[in-house]
């Protein structure tokens, strides 16, 4: 499908509707049994938990997505990738930030973005329309290409737009981050931060790639670096960022994506590149 066939207004009117649903589900669990995070098992090491409400909720937010779009493929945090015939993929994470839902930190989103391209491919997915809902504090942003990043916030008050404006220089900047399930990797990740946090403001590691990128595009945070993150903790993010003024990148010219993401406004993003580059933080201890 061409970009001329796609309605970024309806897209983006579908992704909060399975979005909130999503946490409708979350925020009914948690009313019938608060202690209603029980871990089901684990992933790339024994702190990368899956709960039984992630599974559910992807269940969900499949169900949704393929009675409503059928020809749309689908790529999920917990349940793989099904291509489909569109040209258009919805990337979905159930609950992005699941060790903040397990330990209950308000701190989690489920993430609905609908791409077009390849989105298990760094730099070869765009996206389309996009919703990142925290149930516990009912914060909800909306984006669709062209059509600006929006905040509902969770006490009802009155929707806004988000557009950033000139960021701080680096040395002012308070800088979100976030560390990988291995050790081996957080050892890398330590080094670098190490070598970041002198030269910002402050670090804060919220533990929600989708609530980071979300609190630059909103201003609760000046920038955010992440070697590691999955498409689906991303997606959905990433349009409200670049909606609201933001630009992400990888290092040395690369595209966000597994090996690094960064987001901030210009010149912040091309000065934070700078020092990660100069750490090497898109590599792992050898
Ligand atoms: C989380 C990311 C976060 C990262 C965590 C974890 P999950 O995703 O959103 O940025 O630092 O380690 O990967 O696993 O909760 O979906």
């Amino acid at each position: 499908m061409s970009s001329a066939g796609v309605d970024p207004a309806g897209l983006r009117e579908l992704a909060e509707q399975v979005a909130r649903a999503g946490g409708d589900l979350i925020r009914a669990g948690l009313a019938e049994d608060p202690d209603a995070r029980e871990v089901s098992g684990t992933k790339s090491s024994s702190t990368d938990i899956v709960t039984a409400m992630d599974q559910a909720v992807e269940r969900l937010l499949r169900e949704r997505l393929a009675e409503a779009r059928p020809a749309d493929g689908l790529l999920g945090e917990e349940a793989g990738y099904s291509p489909g015939e569109s040209g258009l993929t919805w990337v979905l994470d159930p609950i992005d930030g699941t060790v903040n839902y397990r330990y209950g930190i308000d701190a989690y989103a489920v993430s609905v973005a609908v791409v077009e391209g390849d989105p298990t491919v760094d730099g070869a997915w765009q996206p389309v329309a996009a919703c990142v809902h925290n149930p516990a504090t009912g914060e909800t942003w909306t984006a669709g290409r062209g059509l600006g990043a929006q905040l509902q916030p969770g006490d009802g008050s009155a929707p806004r737009e988000l557009k950033l404006g000139p960021p701080p220089e680096l040395g002012q900047a308070l800088v979100a981050t976030g560390f990988g399930y291995a050790a081996t990797r957080r050892a890398g990740q330590a080094r670098v931060l190490t070598g970041v946090l002198p030269q910002v403001r402050d670090i804060r590691r919220i533990g929600s790639a989708s609530l980071d990128l979300c609190g630059v595009a909103t201003g609760t945070v000046d920038a955010y670096y992440e070697r590691g993150v999955n498409v689906w903790d991303i997606a959905a993010a990433v349009l409200v960022l670049t909606e609201a003024g933001g630009a992400l990148a990888g290092l040395r010219g690369a595209p966000a994506g597994g090996a690094m993401v960064v987001g901030a406004a210009s010149p912040l993003l091309e000065g934070l590149c700078d020092v990660l580059g100069q750490l090497d933080a898109d590599s792992d201890p050898t």
